[in-house]
């Protein structure tokens, strides 16, 4: 079955690391998409913002942290099945900030060891791209989901040398 994309949403997602002692920051989302997950903190764009804006802001918002480095590291393109529209999750890795992660209303922050990330609470395609993210390799991937979001159906992970400004959809893999 081909994979029609006909609108794409654009979404952030910030990942925090503490690289001496191999520890990421995760929160587990209290509300809306991927309740009851273990994830990174982003969200969609506001308007006039840019995405790079709108990585700052979600962090703030949702960790109550001041990220002080904010690289950008991978796009995932996010396909469902019998749905035309496409997420586009621009992924951030993040090593120095100011504050204290504290609880907000959406997100419950928590310390993970690299050897101890809770994948079986979290977005089944995250073990897939995690390990390229850890260690600083950027990456372009493509998941398609099945209906009901719980399973990945096709693939597609790759490393790149540059993460464009946006994903170029004539350049998909899936198809
Ligand atoms: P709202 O509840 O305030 O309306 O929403 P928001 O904060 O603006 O956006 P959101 O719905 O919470 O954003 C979804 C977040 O989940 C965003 O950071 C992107 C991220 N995300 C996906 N799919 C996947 C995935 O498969 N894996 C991971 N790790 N993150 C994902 O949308």
């Amino acid at each position: 079955m081909p994979i029609i994309i006909e609108k794409k949403k654009l979404f952030t997602l910030v990942l925090t690391l503490d690289e001496k002692n191999r520890k990421i920051l995760l929160g587990m989302k209290k509300r809306g998409f991927g309740l009851n997950k273990w994830n990174g903190f982003g969200g969609k764009l506001e308007p006039g913002e840019t995405i790079v804006q709108a990585a700052y802001r979600e962090l703030e918002e949702e960790a109550m942290i001041q990220a002080v480095d904010m690289d950008k590291i991978g796009i995932n393109l996010f396909t469902f099945e019998n749905d035309p529209v496409a997420l586009e999750v621009h992924v951030f890795r993040s090593t120095e900030y100011k504050g204290t992660p504290t609880e907000t209303e959406e997100m419950r922050p928590e310390w993970f060891s690299y050897d101890n990330i809770p994948f079986d609470t979290m977005w089944p395609d995250d073990r897939i791209w995690f390990p390229l993210f850890l260690k600083g390799q950027q990456f372009l991937g493509e998941f398609h989901f099945s209906e009901d979001q719980k399973r990945v159906l096709e693939q597609d992970l790759r490393e790149v040398s540059h993460v464009p400004e946006e994903y170029d959809l004539t350049q998909r893999k899936l198809a």
